[in-house]
This record gives C-alpha cells, sequence and structure tokens, in this order.
C-alpha cells in the first residue's frame, strides 16, 4: 500500500492538486496557526461538550459530530478562507463554474469507536456515479489533536480515486492518515477512507471543512445554520462561499432574478448573473 504524500506548509495550489490528481489525498504538515487552534478549541469545546454521539454506525456510537461552526466559533472564517485550500478547491473543482462551502464539523472520535466504514464522501449524492475523474467535492480534515494511528487519525486509500465507484473495501486496504496538530489532510470526494478505530483513552479530534460544485447541494444547510443577523456581520467573501451566490447562471436566485447575496446585505444587490 502506498504511503500518503507529505507536503511542506510552503506548498502551493498547483503541487496539492497534483498530488490530489495522482492519489486523491495528501497531508499539508503543520500548516495552521496553532494560536488560532487554541481560540477555536476554546470557542467550540462547550459546543462540542454538549454534542449528542452518532445514532448509527457510521456516525459512530463514540462519535461527537459538532457543526455550525461559522455561527459558532469566529476562529473557524479563516481556516474556512484558508487561501491554499481555496486555491487548491478552485484548481480541483475549477471544471465548474464555482464550488462552494459543503460542510463544517468538529469530529471528535472517543476511546473504544471502531473503524468507520470505508467510503466516498460523494456517496453523499444519493450514491450517483459521477463520471470517472471529475471531482465534485474537495475536502480538508485539520487535526485538532496530533493524528495516530492509535486514536484514530483518518484511513485512506491513496489512488482508489481512480477505482471504479460503490467498492466495499476493508480498512486493511488502507494507511493512517498521521500528522500533527495543525496539519491538514486533504483530500477528494472520490478517494476511499474512513474515521480510523480509537484504540487509546484520549479523544482524536479533526475540523472536517468541505467544499463541493455550486450546483450540488450542500450536507451542511449553510442558510439555516448560521442565523441572519450572524451573516450580516461576515466578510462578503465567505458569504459568498456559504452559497449566497448563484452557482451559475440560474442557479440559486431570490425574488426578480437577484443575486442571493442581496438577502444578507442589501447594498450589493445585483440582478442578472455576476460572478464576483
Ligand atoms: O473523522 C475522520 O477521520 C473521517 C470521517 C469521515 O470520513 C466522514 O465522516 O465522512
Ligand atoms: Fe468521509
Amino acid at each position: 500500500m502506498p504511503a500518503l504524500q507529505h507536503l511542506p506548509s510552503t506548498t502551493n495550489a498547483a503541487e496539492v492538486a497534483a498530488v490530489l490528481a495522482e492519489d486523491g489525498a495528501v497531508i499539508v504538515d503543520d500548516h495552521a496557526d496553532l494560536a488560532l487552534l487554541d481560540r477555536f478549541d476554546a470557542e467550540i469545546t462547550p459546543f462540542v461538550d454538549a454534542t449528542p454521539t452518532g445514532p448509527d454506525d457510521f456516525s459512530g456510537h463514540n462519535t461527537r459530530r459538532t457543526g455550525a461552526l461559522i455561527a459558532r466559533s469566529p476562529a473557524s472564517h479563516q481556516l474556512v478562507m484558508d487561501p491554499l485550500v481555496l486555491a487548491t478547491c478552485g484548481t480541483v473543482l475549477g471544471h465548474a463554474t464555482s464550488f462552494q462551502l459543503h460542510l463544517t464539523q468538529v469530529i471528535s472520535i472517543g476511546p473504544n469507536e471502531p473503524a468507520q466504514p470505508i467510503h466516498r464522501d460523494q456517496w453523499a449524492y444519493d450514491f450517483f456515479t459521477f463520471p470517472k475523474d471529475y471531482e465534485v467535492q474537495c475536502n480538508t480534515i485539520w487535526a485538532l489533536t496530533d493524528f495516530t494511528e492509535e486514536n484514530g487519525a483518518t484511513r485512506v486509500i491513496p489512488g482508489s480515486n481512480h477505482y471504479e465507484d460503490k467498492l466495499r473495501l476493508s480498512v486493511d486496504d488502507s494507511v493512517p492518515a498521521e500528522m500533527s496538530r495543525g496539519s491538514v489532510l486533504v483530500y477528494t470526494g472520490a478517494v476511499y477512507h474512513g474515521g480510523g478505530a480509537n484504540r487509546s483513552s484520549s479523544v482524536r479530534k479533526g475540523i472536517n471543512i468541505t467544499y463541493n460544485l455550486s450546483w450540488l447541494r450542500q450536507e451542511e444547510n449553510q442558510y439555516l445554520s448560521v442565523p441572519l443577523d450572524t451573516a450580516r456581520e461576515l466578510p462578503v467573501e465567505l458569504l459568498r462561499l456559504m452559497g449566497y451566490q448563484r452557482g451559475a447562471y440560474a442557479l440559486g436566485y431570490v425574488g426578480d432574478l437577484e443575486d442571493p447575496i442581496a438577502v444578507v446585505r442589501p447594498d450589493l444587490a445585483s440582478r442578472g448573473f455576476v460572478d464576483s
């Protein structure tokens, strides 16, 4: 089994996208500002503590999935808008008119959690089989704790982005995305992967922030997850990423062919299709 490739934080989107085209996944080492992660931790911990564990095997009975990060943690905004990640999405998903934020979720895998079934994230679209090498998603998992094989580092099958769809693959075919706090695993919607088994006594925490083509539905409903009063205070670039933009010529308008950003920022209202 080939190992996951690592790139230094000084890398660029072209290099990240090149490894993604080959392997479907890559780790960028020590990419997050650790002081930012400390702030994120402080903001999100009360919500993580209040999150119930998962209701099924896929979500994980010993795993907490805490969403709505934009509304709950101002520090998350910088992660969502990380320039290297956005530039990578622009390359990987550049064949469509635009991409958008798909979900924001802290995944806290608790002790004794077995491995999550190996899957493709793009199965979320009702298991539709997309054309081979037509990428619909570009994903990140930022390590909020160190990721080790023992504590449930994400399991990845490098190169499986080129496999047939709907395969039932085993954890034994995968490698652990071991990485330090602040590193980020970038992976496509097509690569087979899953959360690892946590055989340690501590919780493994990762921040899953994913992006998809704007003509597909978002997993996390950003319009309802972030109250309008909060949205009004957000940077325009983040609002557009959340979906307050048209996904293509006719997708997502409001009222009389108005740009949906008009709902939160009437000062930016415009008619007709604009992409910035
Ligand atoms: O938590 C992880 O390491 C991966 C989780 C995952 O792949 C998922 O929930 O889709
Ligand atoms: Fe996944």
